[in-house]
């Protein structure tokens, strides 16, 4: 062995003298950033503002290896630099494996071509012949669970499988198989003898996990090019894991409150005024529940984004939209980075000349095709760039819409991928595709949520469908173009589990599915296995079979507004829930693991999920399955529709007629239980009611004006509700929202209490 390198330390980084120098930076107690510069400039997209919190720690030489502690993780680094880590009790977390890769059998050159030829595509994983590659490798334990890396294919459990970091809309079925899809979110949590960890790779160039499907005793990471630099977490839980990644990369803000209501939507609605006000009429008569309606690309003038194609609406778009919104409906409409290369087209015009476009290598605008023909990208890389858009998104909120939905944005092309060496600016430092493609729907996002801010001073909106780590700080997101079939409804919870696990609270997938043509019995299914999911939004492809809640008839539409109204009855609980995650990062929809970390059974459950703490469900995801099993934690639990109490850490048979989602509340919770509405009104709420599971409990409850920034300055109410069989409490903890409950409903298993507000007391009383 080798000596120990010597060490400099400049505040908390202490930099190893290795032939390439090695650098820790102590960002809290646990988290703890490992990096080597290769040469890259420029900051983190993912990570804004100063994290690093005056932390105590020590470093100390043990001969053969130097040991460097906080109180709650131990790093050991040895003169060949293996940097072995251990939480605070010394149960070894990420340690880096010390043999060589044994390479999966790869194709030849040869057989490469006649397979592509043949119209498969072959993955092309980072490797050594990229210049700037590197790989690091470490150590995996037979008990050892992986998760996180956002929206990628397969199950809850990433361990066995590989993926790639490069953002992509490949049309393939979305199945376990496929590598990458729309999202680069290289975060992964782990249990390593059911001790928790987190490891965060910031480097936007493409990059390649393998999670033990290479071998099951390591697990690697490798990139094309990029400096090394990555996080590592530590924490006493899985959610400490999550909290500590969301305090790096941030949290979704609270969203407007009818963001949490269910949205339809269709991929044609929008080319003409009377097929959208078809579909608001239809709403209303099937009395059904919903909150916005998505305007696809047909609203636009030949696909050119920020215009309104007015022949289709009589004229006259915002008279429509102003109509809609009477009707209780929101307008989202979709805008794609792709900007019609159309010298009469101003936005096109404008964007040349000040030059806002990605350029090829030899300087001129770089052209593809997309939905418009011809179009050039947006540099949203740049600062001015993103103004610039965030400003031209006033066209859509002047016409009174209340959200954007960004699509296209990974960016996809028709005409073949845009080359690596493309100039996109890192900031206002020109780079390449190869190091900005993968923060470009980010960047975006950024963008898109600067402008809505701006004005409508309302919490923005957006949904996007390509994303980097940090992009939950600006928008939500949908998993894309799944497609109508059993697999992809199996798939939505693992997905929205691991994406919750990964930052990102506010997910959802396209309930009826995107392409193909949906079934009765799996829209029923999937709108009652999503009834949770905190974006709600039924979208389908054009030219598929109609998916409305209505399209089947009976039975369908009687179960679909059956789960629409217990969603609107919810919304409280799901609100509250995305109160508490600004401070905690903890996701609405969440894995049972991240609840029961260490309960082995949950640790590849991939047909259940929970809604916060409190509610455990259990969605039918197989055809025909009128009876299920259901994993119920330790615990208590309350049979949610006849209150049936069983007791936990037991599996159970549950019948599942068409109409029933397996639904078990935790003994002794207190849940908010919402008025029956159509819409959520922007008029502040004059009662609440709370429904107690068991006999006791206690409950916090959040309420604001559901919609702008006064949150901020104070503007918020909090309730401290408890229950103790007989005795019931109400408090208003904080009061700094003026309209308070008047009346607050208390139902217990056997009766009713309620409460009215006293104003001059401040106080609720019988
Ligand atoms: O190439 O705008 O994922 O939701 O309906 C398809 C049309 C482009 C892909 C999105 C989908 C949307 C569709 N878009």
């Amino acid at each position: 062995m080798s000596a120990l390198p010597s060490y400099t330390q400049n505040g908390q980084t202490i930099t190893f003298a290795f032939a390439q120098p090695l650098q820790l930076t102590i960002v809290t107690p646990e988290i703890i950033r490992v990096f080597i510069n290769r040469g890259e400039q420029g900051e983190s997209y993912a990570i804004e503002g100063h994290k690093i919190q005056a932390t105590d720690f020590t470093i100390e030489s043990a001969g053969d290896h130097y040991i460097i502690r906080t109180s709650a993780l131990t790093i050991h680094l040895d003169s060949e630099r293996h940097l072995d880590t251990f939480d605070k009790d010394g149960n070894a977390l990420i340690t880096d494996y010390r043999g060589e890769r044994i390479h999966l059998k790869g194709v030849d050159k040869v057989h490469e071509r006649l397979v592509e030829a043949e119209g498969h595509s072959v993955t092309k994983a980072p490797t050594k012949s990229d210049q700037g590659y590197y790989e690091i490798i470490k150590s995996l334990a037979p008990d050892e669970y992986l998760y996180g890396l956002g929206d990628k294919t397969g199950y809850l459990n990433k361990r066995g499988f590989a993926y790639d970091n490069w953002n992509v809309d490949n049309p393939a079925p979305q199945l376990e198989i496929l590598p990458n899809i729309y999202k680069s979110i290289p975060v992964m949590l782990g249990l390593k003898n059911g001790h928790p960890y987190g490891i965060f790779f910031d480097n936007t160039y493409q990059s390649h996990l393998d999670m033990g499907k290479e071998s099951n005793h390591y697990y690697f990471y490798s990139a094309v090019q990029g400096n090394l630099d990555y996080y590592i977490i530590g924490g006493t839980t899985l959610k400490d894991i999550v909290t500590n990644y969301t305090y790096l990369t941030g949290r979704t803000p609270l969203p407007q409150k009818w963001t949490l209501g269910y949205q339809q939507s269709r991929w044609g609605y929008s080319a003409s005024q009377e097929e959208v006000q078809a579909i608001a009429d239809n709403l209303a008569k099937y009395d059904l529940p919903c909150d916005a309606i998505h305007f696809d690309v047909d609203y636009m003038d030949g696909y050119r984004v920020f215009t309104w194609d007015k022949d289709k609406y009589q004229g006259n778009p915002k008279k429509f939209i102003t109509k809609l919104n009477q009707q209780g409906l929101k307008v989202i409409p979709i805008i794609d980075p792709g900007v019609k290369q159309d010298s009469d087209y101003h936005i096109y015009a404008e964007g040349l000349k000040k030059g806002y476009f990605v350029k090829s290598a030899d300087g001129d605008v770089y052209i593809n095709k997309v939905w418009p023909g011809n179009a050039a990208f947006p540099d949203f890389g740049r600062p001015e760039v993103r103004q610039w858009w965030a400003n031209n998104g006033k066209f859509l909120t002047d016409l009174g819409v209340a959200g954007i939905w960004i699509d296209m944005n990974e960016p996809a092309t028709f005409e073949g991928p845009i080359p690596d060496d493309a100039v996109f600016n890192d900031q206002d430092t020109p780079s390449t595709h190869k190091k900005m493609h993968n923060v470009y729907g980010h960047n975006m996002a950024k963008a898109t949520y600067t402008g809505l801010k701006e004005q409508t001073g309302n919490r923005p909106f957006v949904i996007t469908r390509a994303a980097y780590a940090g992009t939950q700080k600006y928008s939500t997101v949908w998993t894309g173009d799944n497609r109508s079939m059993w697999p992809h409804i199996q798939m939505m919870i693992p997905q929205l589990c691991n994406l919750g696990l990964s930052g990102f609270s506010f997910t959802g997938t396209d309930i009826g599915g995107f392409a193909s043509d949906t079934t009765s019995e799996l829209l029923t299914r999937w709108i009652e296995g999503a009834i949770f999911s905190p974006l709600l939004r039924n979208h389908a492809a054009l030219g598929t079979r109609q998916q409305e809640p209505w399209a089947f008839g009976e039975p369908t539409l009687n179960i679909y507004r059956k789960y629409l109204k217990l969603r609107y009855r919810l919304i409280p609980y799901l609100y509250d829930l995305f109160a508490k995650e600004t401070k905690t990062g903890l996701p609405i929809m969440r894995p049972v693991v991240l609840n029961y970390d260490q309960d082995p059974r949950v640790r590849d459950l991939n047909d259940e999920y929970m809604v916060g703490d409190d509610i455990l469900v259990a969605p039918v995801v197989q055809k025909s399955q009128f009876k299920r099993l259901v994993y119920l934690p330790a615990g208590n639990w309350v049979d949610f529709w006849n209150g049936a109490e069983y007791d936990g850490n037991q599996d159970i048979v549950v019948d599942t007629p068409l109409d029933k989602l397996p639904l078990f509340v935790k003994q002794n919770t207190i849940l908010p239980w919402g008025p029956a509405v159509s819409h959520i009104s922007d008029e502040p709420l004059k009662a609440m009611t709370f429904r107690v599971f068991g006999t006791q409990g206690t409950y916090q409850h959040y309420q604001d004006n559901g919609r702008d920034f006064k949150y901020q300055s104070g503007e918020w109410n909090n309730y401290t509700i408890t229950v103790d069989h007989n005795k019931v409490n109400v408090q208003l903890t904080h009061h700094g929202y003026q309209p308070v409950y008047q009346q607050i409903t208390v139902e217990l298993s056997d009766h009713v209490v309620k409460l009215t507000y006293d104003n001059d007391s401040s106080c609720y009383r019988e």
